[in-house]
């Protein structure tokens, strides 16, 4: 490997850097956790808040069409989307979390903007309250951490 070329992106976010969090109010209890784990990430390592936008939607469902219409404002360098879709409370879990996924996926290939995924899809509350700052880390913080490399990636990708 020392022979090759390796691209990555730095874990230091630019100063001009510029988030929006996308986060579902089902389960709330469960994404304000990941919000707050999310803002404190960023914070941690330098984001300044006025840098930082957060935009509310009913269900991890709706996070998709948010997601399009603030990547087509070019206000934003990275998107991060927060939800928790928890099988036990729904017989529609397979199509929430699968459109969710698809449609945010969509939206990053289309508007060519790196977007985290940080929306939980577990079997039960407790699997969920774990990653959300319990035993299994916070999926907030980490899809932060992951906005700032892809953000930094993609400036180097486009020299
Ligand atoms: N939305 C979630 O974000 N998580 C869930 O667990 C969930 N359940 O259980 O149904 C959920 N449903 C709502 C959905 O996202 C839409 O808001 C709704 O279908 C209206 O479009």
């Amino acid at each position: 490997m020392a022979d090759v070329r390796q691209i990555e992106g730095e874990d230091i976010p630019s100063e001009d850097a510029r988030f929006g969090i996308i986060a579902s109010r089902f389960n709330d209890e469960i994404v304000g956790k990941l919000i707050d784990g999310c803002v404190r990430a960023l914070k941690e390592r330098g984001v300044a808040g006025r840098r930082i936008t957060v935009v509310r939607v009913p269900g991890a469902y709706e996070i998709a069409f948010a997601a399009r219409r603030m990547a087509m404002s070019g206000d934003y360098d990275a998107l991060i989307a927060l939800g928790a879709v928890i099988r036990g409370e729904t017989p529609h879990f397979d199509y929430v979390a699968g459109e969710c996924a698809r449609g945010v996926s969509e939206v990053s290939a289309d508007l060519d903007i790196p977007i985290a995924f940080g929306v939980l899809t577990t079997e039960s509350d407790e699997q969920a309250e774990a990653r959300a700052g319990g035993a299994m880390g916070n999926k907030g913080s980490e899809a932060a951490l992951v906005a700032i490399e892809m953000i930094n990636l993609a400036r180097e990708l486009a020299r």
